[in-house]
């Protein structure tokens, strides 16, 4: 199997892998009596499109960054329980979307129904269904209980747009990081991070993704809000995080040199893709 360039790459994931996400009049959805709480329209339609965007992964090395400012020229996606408060000089203050995992919403720890951290922007959750359910199949068997949470949520915040990714969008991302790398590669759905910068060059024209790929400030620190440290969290263990990246790498159109200094990647969004 041949290795894609870079713009090949683009070209395939544009025309392969698609966000969708579920509206109310899906089936098995539209039949249940809370369908009214979910969006009657796609994320990808009803949001964007931004000129600019900025994706700040959760990485330790993001501590001391100083990259604050530049996030904030961007609209800006942020994950699960990532804060911005006390951290703003390094990752900036502006959330325009957070992609939180299902697991987030489910555990008590994180307050997901009381804490003001989820309340500013766009929501929109993710789940990890079985490889290829149907939405039926998934509905019955969720990961974690996000139907529920996403429900409890919805009646206490009505007024916060909130979305939630189809699992076909997980899985075609997943078969393209497959197809292009050499090996057979762990049977679980991409992270949160590569979800959300996908997410994101289906809305902006232009996607800068921050310490995905590490700068010289790679550390085992694991998220520059906790003082907990372990490398599976840059490397990976559950996600197949390293093949992630790899891919990433090729698509990036930036300077090698923007990695190694700032953590930044450069990719172009769908729309400006001549394929
Ligand atoms: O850690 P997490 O991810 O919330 O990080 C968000 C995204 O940032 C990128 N990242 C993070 C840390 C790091 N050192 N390097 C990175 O590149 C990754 O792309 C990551 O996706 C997730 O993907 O949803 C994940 O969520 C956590 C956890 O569920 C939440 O943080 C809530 O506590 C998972 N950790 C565990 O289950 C213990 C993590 O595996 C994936």
């Amino acid at each position: 199997r041949a290795k894609l360039s870079g713009p090949k790459l683009l070209c395939r994931l544009k025309a392969e892998v698609d966000v969708s996400t579920v509206t109310s009049d899906l089936q098995p959805f539209s039949s249940l009596p809370w369908a009214s709480q979910l969006p009657s329209k796609q994320l990808t339609s009803d949001l964007g499109p931004f000129r600019s965007c900025a994706v700040v992964s959760s990485a330790g090395s993001l501590r001391s960054s100083g990259l604050g400012k530049e996030i904030d020229a961007h609209d800006a996606v942020r994950f699960n329980r990532a804060p911005t408060s006390g951290f703003e000089n390094d990752v900036g203050s502006k959330t325009t979307i957070r992609l939180v995992n299902s697991q987030v919403m489910a555990s008590d720890a994180h307050r997901f129904l009381s804490s003001s951290l989820y309340s500013s922007g766009t929501l929109v959750a993710w789940d990890p269904a079985p490889f290829s359910a149907d939405l039926t199949q998934w509905y019955n068997r969720t990961d974690y209980p996000i139907f529920t949470q996403y429900q409890r949520y919805r009646m206490l915040h009505p007024l916060q747009p909130f979305y939630i990714l189809q699992p076909r969008f997980e899985w075609q991302l997943w078969q393209q990081i497959q197809d292009n790398m050499a090996e057979p590669i762990q049977k679980n759905p991409p992270s949160s991070g590569l979800l959300g910068t996908v997410m994101m060059m289906s809305l902006c024209e232009v996607v800068h993704v921050y310490e995905f790929l590490p700068s010289r400030r790679r550390t085992e620190l694991c998220h520059y809000y906790q003082r907990f440290y372990d490398a599976a969290c840059t490397l990976g263990a559950y996600h197949p995080l390293l093949y992630e990246k790899n891919l990433v790498k090729r698509m990036n159109q930036g300077p090698d040199r923007d990695i190694y200094t700032h953590g930044r990647v450069t990719l172009p969004g769908f729309n400006r893709l001549n394929c």
